[in-house]
């Protein structure tokens, strides 16, 4: 019998990885280590319940498991409570709304367009923004979150559940600040944490655990673990409500979920001790450090930057004085020259997520590769150069004719001499440096 396609195509996917720089701040490599866990037999088995309580036998070593997993946790943050069962970020928030809050009721967060996530209240077509009453706040003149529109609507709306976090803000969050805020209308605090909790663990940004009763992060971005999500309670959570931990686990399984995903917990548990080692503060170090650069080259460049610059591993190139919409060109024609990144909105965005203004980059990926400055240097200057080859394809404002446009402006970009030119030098270059590294 032949082997299945399917084999063939992660081989092109490793390969394609190999030889394209990868600049999407949400995605990392995993370790061999988190790999070997994530493809045993941990696969085969249900557990519905938490350990100790399952509803299905054979559950004897997926506790220990567990409770390792949570164990880890715990001490990496300094945390009463983990929840380790999430499928990923959504469904986490999800549980964490579900357990705080009643149908209809008052919460708060980051709008879209000023970097938060659709899960924190983007109205009309999330259940956040449908099933809660939603109030978005955004950023102020310096593309800095507005602490005193926060003010303004906290005391206008009265929340009950208030949520910094962020998936396209490329600053620190001032959580004791945001806590100021909450306190003064009685709100719950839930930190979103999934793109910094790496930064977080080695201390290269703030803690929010002391200030908020809810954090919430994903496992496998600058946390570099499986695909997953953690919810984390507080000491502050549980002194404000001893039940908020059953709350939470209540509403994870049964309410929201079935079976934890066992691979992926152990995962999770392997994730925790590797970011306990003194080589992952390192790497915390160096995305910080590559992340300046790379913003520093960029606007040495010519480059404008979303709030000028980054204070952590992501930034924003701000495409708006080309022509709106231009993302979707430079992030298609990033693609074709072997970097990968994705297209976003920009602060007030003009046009639409679907044909937005600004690219969004990060350096975990190619910092986990073993990158460092020299190749940060490198990169600005291939994406420069992008830049200035497809900066005059100015997106038509008909609707109806953007699509005849995009339709060409891909076929030629994929043959364009120059952008291929760009390709053989990114590939010699990312041919060199192996996909994991703790080096
Ligand atoms: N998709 C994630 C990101 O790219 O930031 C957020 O869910």
């Amino acid at each position: 019998m032949s082997k299945d396609k399917i084999f063939q195509l992660i081989k092109d996917e490793e390969a394609r990885q190999k030889a394209m720089i990868g600049l999407i701040p949400s995605e990392n490599h995993i370790s061999p280590e988190v790999s070997e866990v994530l493809s045993s037999s941990l696969s085969s088995k249900y557990a519905e319940g938490y350990p100790g309580r399952r509803y299905y036998e054979g559950n004897q070593v997926i506790d220990e498991i567990e409770n390792l997993a949570k164990e880890r946790i715990q001490k990496l943050f300094n945390v009463p409570h983990a929840n380790v069962q999430p499928y990923s970020g959504s469904p986490a928030n999800s549980a964490v709304q579900f357990a705080l809050l009643e149908e209809g009721e008052t919460m708060m967060g980051l709008a879209l367009a000023g970097g938060g996530h659709l899960t924190h209240g983007h109205p009309k077509v999330t259940f956040s923004g449908k099933y809660f009453n939603s109030i978005q706040y955004g950023l102020d003149d310096n593309d800095r979150i507005d602490f005193d529109q926060i003010r303004e609507l906290a005391k206008k709306h009265q929340p009950k559940l208030m949520i910094i976090g962020n998936t396209a803000y490329p600053f620190l969050m001032d959580f004791k600040k945001f806590r100021e805020i909450a306190d003064e209308v009685g709100a719950w605090v839930l930190a979103d944490i999934s793109h910094v909790t790496g930064l977080v663990v080695a201390g290269e940004h703030p803690d929010p655990v002391p200030h908020v009763d809810v954090v919430m992060s994903t496992t496998h971005k600058t946390f570099r673990g499986p695909r997953g999500a953690m919810i984390l309670v507080t000491q502050r959570g549980l002194d404000r409500d001893e039940k908020l931990a059953s709350r939470i686990d209540q509403a994870v399984f049964p309410a929201l979920q079935g079976g934890p995903h066992n691979a992926t917990t152990a995962g999770i548990a392997v994730a925790a001790a590797e970011a306990a080692r003194p080589e992952f503060k390192k790497y915390a170090q160096q995305i910080r450090k590559n992340a300046d650069v790379l913003a520093d080259s960029l606007k040495k460049k010519g480059l404008k930057l979303v709030g000028d610059g980054t204070e952590t591993h992501l930034m924003l190139i701000d495409l708006t004085n080309y022509s709106d919409g231009m993302g979707l060109q430079v992030a298609f024609a990033m693609d074709v020259a072997g970097i990968y990144a994705n297209r976003n909105t920009v602060p007030n965005e003009p046009l639409s997520p679907f044909y937005p203004s600004g690219v969004r980059l990060g350096t975990p990926l190619v910092t986990t590769r073993g990158m460092k400055e020299a190749e940060m240097k490198q990169i600005a200057d291939w994406i420069t150069r992008v830049v200035e080859e497809v900066k005059t394809e100015v997106l038509p404002s008909d609707k109806v004719e953007r699509r005849t446009f995009i339709k060409d402006f891909r076929a030629k970009a994929l043959q364009n001499k120059n952008l291929l030119a760009i390709r053989k030098e990114v590939e010699a270059m990312a041919s060199k440096f192996p996909l994991f590294s703790w080096d």
